[in-house]
């Protein structure tokens, strides 16, 4: 049996590409203790491929419901792939989750979803150069057109590499000393969680690696000049503008310069 997850930002077409690759076979339950929706099927033209769609969010911080419920089902219960859908009109955003979502060990493939509404808006985005940029097969996908879908799954079920994507060397430097001082935080997810000071990753520390994490944390802060969390925050969305720059181009804004 192999468990493909689907994860995204809420409205970014999970619950319509899941009711098409599912079919009427579905369950629908919660999270366990929680009143989050927790959904699970089969695929309908191969019934060993598990589908489950994960809540909409847009971070793993544990702030919301959504969030905590996603964080431990990535941690607890990893699919075997996961299928990160994003609304191809708000790449920027989506992006934001992706970076995270590339940091648990966890083969990803990305349905750029909405490719029609994209199109409409005279915009495109080359999917070789993202595919490149995030060293993730990407696949455009149409819930509203069923464009893309099967593709995605056949995708989904070839062999995938997992590439994690480098910070900034003083960034990585500090997150290198953190998974050796810390070495219950497998996952470059832990390690960053670690570094932001998260409050949930701090909670498995004693008090000589909280020590050590400290002076860690505050060297950092010193020679790149910034706080813990605006760094892991401004890493991000420097390497997602640089990704947004150089695929999306868009055709309408060129026409109405010309007028
Ligand atoms: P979820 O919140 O991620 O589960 O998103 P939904 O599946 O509920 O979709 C949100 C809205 O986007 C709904 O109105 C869908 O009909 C619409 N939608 C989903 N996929 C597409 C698509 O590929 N193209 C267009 N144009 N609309 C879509
Ligand atoms: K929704
Ligand atoms: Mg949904």
């Amino acid at each position: 049996m192999t468990k493909i997850a689907l994860i995204g930002n809420p409205n970014s077409g999970k619950t319509s590409i899941f009711n098409i690759l599912t079919g009427s076979n579905q369950q629908v339950g919660n999270w366990p203790g929680v009143t989050v929706e927790c959904k699970t099927g089969h695929y309908k033209k191969d019934k060993t491929i598990a589908i489950q769609d994960l809540p909409g969010t847009y971070s793993l911080s544990p702030y919301t419901l959504e969030e905590q419920v996603t964080r431990n089902y990535l941690r607890e219960t990893p699919p075997d792939i996961l299928l990160n859908i994003i609304d191809a009109t708000n790449l920027e955003r989506s992006l934001y989750l992706t970076l995270q979502l590339m940091e648990f060990n966890i083969p990803i493939v990305i349905a750029l979803n909405m490719s029609d509404l994209l199109e409409y808006q005279g915009k495109k985005i080359d999917k070789e150069k993202l595919s490149y940029m995030l060293g993730l097969p990407v696949v455009p996908t149409s819930a509203l057109k069923n464009r893309g879908l099967d593709e995605v799954i056949r995708v989904a079920c070839q062999p995938l590499e997992i590439h994690p994507l480098d910070y900034d060397h003083r960034l990585e430097s500090a997150l290198a000393e953190i998974g050796q001082i810390c070495p219950h935080a497998r996952t470059r997810f832990e390690q960053i969680k670690l570094f932001e000071g998260d409050a949930l990753a701090l909670e498995s520390l004693n008090d000589a690696q909280r020590k050590e994490l400290n002076d860690i944390v505050a060297i950092t802060e010193k020679i790149m000049g910034d706080d813990q969390e605006a760094i892991i925050v401004n890493e991000r969305y420097d390497l997602i503008g640089q990704i947004v720059d150089l695929v999306v181009t868009n055709n309408s804004k060129g026409r109405l310069n010309l007028t």
